[in-house]
């Protein structure tokens, strides 16, 4: 640092803790600067989406500086830091986070004001941005947010994918896939860093090398692809602190083979190089199974090598003796995903450093800390021996390596049991002989974590048995979390004002245990009719939303019932949809007076199906069928609504949730490993309908088992409900409503007839019939809570006081004292 420049520019320009200022004026002047020169449309015309452009690139001025005086004083400060590496963040926008964040949104929503703009307007028109799947993709981001906020020396790294999750568009019911080309009108949010980049190898052979008469191995790539940094600063709440997010993009390399061009094929020549591009272009949609395939290898391998090459430069700066890694690094994998960092850090430490094996692999197994997010065997990545071999010829050996010496290890500790050491083998004999990453990380790692108390109980007891009877201590679990900033604050403000006006602070937003305090106003009138209040509101928003998207005019006295989250059998979107036909049913088959005492439903579905999942977008399909015939029936009005919101994401979901009455979360008891939207709808005062199943047992110990309406096979019931296979008889109801779809009343007979067949006795994995009648029990008790108000209101605030637990703040502070070893590092100033 230049002591010199600084007293300079001091001297110069007076200094003051921040450079930019927030007054009203400045900012004005400051997002009309960006509309002229950076945007560059006139200062005097321009639409909202220029003054969103203006806008960002003046919040990004303002995150720059924070991000600048956050690294300095890590630099000086030299703490351990958390690299957290994931294949996935999902987003979101960044507009209203981050000026919530700084702690000016008022003041920015005030400058435009005075431009003639509105805030909320001008915010609207940002993309998402969707460089993941799911829940494990929108915890990552939740999890940055956590770490910033809490002021913890940390890095995120991840892939800078130009095609993010693909758009979903509804055409007559049917789901097609839309490339999220989520680049095209720029991203303000980001910075290129053109000289942060580094040569990602590829293929060649190994060979072996004498140095200072120690045979070494060298491995002489055949492809080389240059990897650019972009970054992404993420601002901490009420803290100066910024940290990165890191996405690296392909490019071709510099490094040119002069062969190529010697042929005089110059044309073909860069055509060729281009192709180091589609790397990093689009991210992989299915969230369900690995599949062997040698692009989704080198992204993987790509990513991990320019990250660790990042990590190392950074951890050479100030250190050059590789024992003090673990005491300056801590690595964080995110799933199997970015494993092979695990065989690259051996690679570089063994070739690269010339440390011996024994003491690279006491390195490498320190620095290391694995989280996985499933509890499907199907999930965990196995890739084939002969496309890593030829991909990463020396990994594979590495790999092999650390194999035969844990087997060593494992023989010495129990014996010739073969069938044992097989299934613990990093390695897989059979028809594909394939490495197992998730055992791979389990050997390396000191500390595993499964994501919910449940979760990691199903790790111990079916998935990582072997291992767990081996080495008890490494298993963990933080239960997951959710940031109250962007779930609350940011997407229902009213239901946070009138929080921090009963708790009498905003503190809660940092210290979430805060909001416990509700508990003791939960019978104060004033504060239900107000809650009530924020809620209508919220549905009004949620109701024009809805009828802007279908047409469809919904009573806000109606329930909003939803389940968003992406399609799939396990989360029994199926449940939910026989369900509205056997209450459509029911209704249908009544006598009009006792149709007054129906609860009118708004029910609400949203989410994507991966583009090869078949039954998933059946299930889709059957949601839009079943809508048609309810939507259009006048004998039912008001009574039963259904609603399929297309491209469900980050900000549909910003807008849905606050506007919810009643949230369903229907996985199987034993397949969801936490589930993290029951947390957003928890926090947001919705009541949950769910099953006992994943981190929804651990919300019932917080809000109390009688806030919420469960229903279903536990955890320990389903195997042996498993082994009754077809002597285990579905209710007459369930029958029926099957056969209705079966038959034809709802069209579309044929297509829907292989997933009628799913739901066959002894057929049904996931247990539909067996869970229907307890399903429509706690169905009818919601419908009972909700004609008394008052009773509904007191769950409703119960559940947002309970939500504290389930804070990401919570499993951050839980990582970094018990997985990582790191300390918060405050910036000062
Ligand atoms: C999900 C789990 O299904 C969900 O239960 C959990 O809450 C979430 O991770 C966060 O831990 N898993 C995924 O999203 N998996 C993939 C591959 O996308």
């Amino acid at each position: 640092e230049s002591g010199e420049r600084k007293a300079k520019v001091e001297k110069m320009f007076g200094f003051m803790d921040a450079f930019l200022k927030n007054d009203s004026f400045s900012l004005q002047k400051d997002i009309l600067d960006h509309v002229e020169y950076t945007v560059a449309r006139s200062r005097f015309i321009f639409d909202d989406f220029e003054a969103y452009q203006g806008l960002s690139y003046s919040v990004r001025d303002r995150l720059i500086e924070r991000w600048h005086d956050t690294h300095r004083y890590f630099k000086k400060k030299d703490p351990k830091r958390l690299y957290f590496l994931s294949l996935e963040f999902l987003m979101g926008r960044s507009l209203s986070n981050s000026v919530i964040n700084l702690g000016i949104r008022d003041q920015y929503a005030d400058a435009l004001n005075q431009l003639g703009f509105e805030f909320e307007v001008v915010a609207e028109q940002e993309g998402d941005a969707a460089l993941g799947n799911g829940g494990l993709a929108r915890l990552c981001a939740c999890q940055m947010d956590s770490l910033a906020t809490l002021d913890y020396p940390a890095w995120g790294y991840g892939l800078r994918y130009q095609y993010g999750l693909f758009r979903q568009i509804i055409l007559d019911g049917f789901q097609l896939e839309e490339p999220d080309y989520w680049l095209n009108f720029g991203n303000p949010w980001e910075i290129e860093r053109v000289h942060v980049s580094y040569p990602v190898k590829f293929y060649g052979t190994v060979e072996e090398e004498g140095i200072q008469g120690q045979t070494i191995k060298v491995w002489i790539p055949g492809e080389t692809v240059e990897a650019v940094a972009y970054d992404n600063p993420i601002p901490g709440y009420g803290t100066r602190n910024a940290i990165n997010l890191r996405l690296w993009a392909a490019k071709p390399s510099d490094q040119y083979d002069m062969e190529s061009y010697n042929t005089g094929d110059y044309i073909n020549a860069i055509m060729d190089r281009q192709k180091a591009e589609t790397i990093s272009n689009v991210l992989y949609p299915d969230d369900r199974s690995y599949q062997g395939k040698e692009l989704r290898l080198k992204q993987h391998y790509f990513f991990v090598s320019a990250s660790l090459q990042d990590i190392i430069r950074r951890f050479r700066d100030d250190h050059n003796n590789f024992d003090e890694f673990p005491e300056k690094v801590a690595l964080q994998i995110n799933d199997t995903h970015p494993s092979l960092a695990i065989a690259e850090v051996m690679r570089v430490l063994v070739d690269e450093e010339h440390l011996d094996w024994s003491r690279a692999w006491d390195i490498t197994s320190r620095v290391f800390s694995f989280t996985t997010h499933t509890v499907h065997a199907e999930a965990l990545e196995k890739i084939p021996v002969d496309l890593l071999g030829n991909l990463l010829p020396r990994h594979l050996q590495i790999i092999y390596e650390i194999n035969y010496k844990f087997m060593e290890e494992l023989k010495s500790m129990i014996g010739q049991d073969y069938d044992r050491l097989s299934r613990m083998s990093i390695v897989e004999e059979g028809a594909v002989k394939s490495i197992r990453m998730a055992n791979l990380s389990i050997v390396c790692c000191q500390i595993v974590n499964g994501v919910s108390k449940v979760h990691l109980d199903l790790l111990k007891e079916r998935v990582f048995k072997d291992f767990y009877e081996l080495w008890p201590q490494k298993f963990q679990y933080k239960t997951n979390g959710v940031t109250q900033r962007r779930w609350v604050v940011v997407s229902n403000p009213n239901l946070s004002s009138l929080i921090s006006k009963w708790l009498g602070t905003e503190s809660w937003i940092r210290n979430v245990d805060l909001l416990a305090g509700l508990r003791q106003h939960v019978s104060d009138p004033d504060l239900q009719r107000e809650w009530k209040m924020v809620k209508k509101v919220n549905k009004a928003r949620l109701a024009e939303y809805i009828e802007t998207l279908s047409g469809i005019k919904v009573s806000l006295d109606a329930m909003f019932d939803v389940q968003i989250k992406r399609i799939h059998e396990y989360k029994r979107q199926l449940l939910n949809i026989l369900g509205i036909i056997h209450r459509y049913d029911c209704i249908k088959n009544m006598e009009t007076s006792d149709r007054r005492k129906v609860v009118p439903r708004v029910c609400i579905i949203g989410g994507k199906a991966a583009p090869g999942y078949d039954i998933a977008k059946k299930i889709i399909k059957l949601c839009h069928v079943v809508a048609e015939k309810i939507n259009n029936d006048a004998d039912i009005g008001d009574l039963l609504k259904l609603v399929f919101i297309p491209d469900y994401n980050v900000s549909v979901a910003e807008l849905v949730i606050p506007g919810s009455d009643l949230s369903q979360h229907l996985s199987t008891a034993g397949h969801e490993a936490s589930g993290t939207g029951s947390m957003k709808f928890l926090m947001n005062g919705c009541l949950l309908l769910a099953t006992a199943d994943g981190a929804i047992v651990e919300i019932m110990e917080e809000v109390g088992a009688d806030n919420m309406f469960l229903f279903g096979a536990k955890v320990n019931e389903v195997p042996a409900l498993h082994e009754k296979g077809a002597s285990l008889k579905a209710p007459l109801q369930f029958l029926r409503v099957v056969r209705m779809v079966r038959d034809g009343y709802f069209g579309f007979k044929d297509y829907f007839k292989s997933l009628c067949d799913t739901l066959e006795d002894g057929k049904d994995f996931y247990l539909l019939g067996y869970d229907f009648a307890s399903y429509l029990e706690a169905q009818a008790a919601a419908d009972r809570t909700f004609v008394d108000p008052e009773k509904w209101i007191h769950m409703s605030i119960l559940s947002t006081a309970g939500s504290g637990k389930f804070s990401s703040d919570k499993t951050i502070e839980e990582y970094a004292k018990h997985t990582w070893g790191i300390e918060p590092c405050k910036c000062p100033f």
